[in-house]
């Protein structure tokens, strides 16, 4: 399938298990029309590390995570760089995730929420979302103290 995006960037860990860590690591990221997926290297022996059905997506904003030139380590993509969070909201048997993804400048990000949005046009996209992260069992943009909690901001058209 054809390759509409790729690009070096920042995640954060999507946290599916219960006791991972929260960290950043350094991705390549490619997206096709199904899938958004990320590997360890850009090279031909890459490896993948995870992957999205871009039907599963219900949310692609733009992220506040609090102090990330802190939370990136050194060594990871020359850190200062990356300081334009976005997220990938999806469902995943019944289960909702959020992909934290950072860029180096802004026009970047934007083009990233574009691109996928328009490969979204057929999903249901959810109305409201938090634009800080689930951390330390609260919302840090709103303090809601559900993980359910309906997003404290209203998802832009
Ligand atoms: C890992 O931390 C990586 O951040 C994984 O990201 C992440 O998986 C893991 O979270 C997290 O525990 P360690 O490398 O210290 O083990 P990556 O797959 O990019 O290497 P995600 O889901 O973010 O891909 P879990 O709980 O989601 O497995
Ligand atoms: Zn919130």
């Amino acid at each position: 399938e054809e390759i509409i995006l790729q690009t070096f960037m920042v995640k954060r860990s999507q946290n599916k298990k219960l006791f991972t860590p929260v960290n950043f690591k350094g991705r390549w990221v490619v997206l096709k029309r199904r899938a958004l997926a990320y590997y360890d290297s850009d090279g031909e022996r890459r490896r993948e590390r995870g992957r999205i059905a871009t039907d599963s997506i219900h949310t692609v904003e733009q992220a506040q995570l609090a102090e990330l030139s802190k939370q990136i380590p050194d060594g990871v993509a020359e850190n200062s760089q990356y300081k334009y969070p976005f997220q990938v909201g999806y469902t995943e048997q019944n289960t909702d995730y959020t992909l934290y993804l950072i860029v180096g400048d802004h026009s970047e990000r934007l083009h990233w929420i574009h691109t996928i949005r328009s490969l979204c046009v057929c999903n249901t996209r959810r109305p409201r979302y938090h634009p800080g992260a689930w951390s330390a069992r609260r919302w840090a943009c709103c303090d809601g103290e559900r993980r359910s909690a309906p997003g404290c901001q209203i998802a832009t058209i």
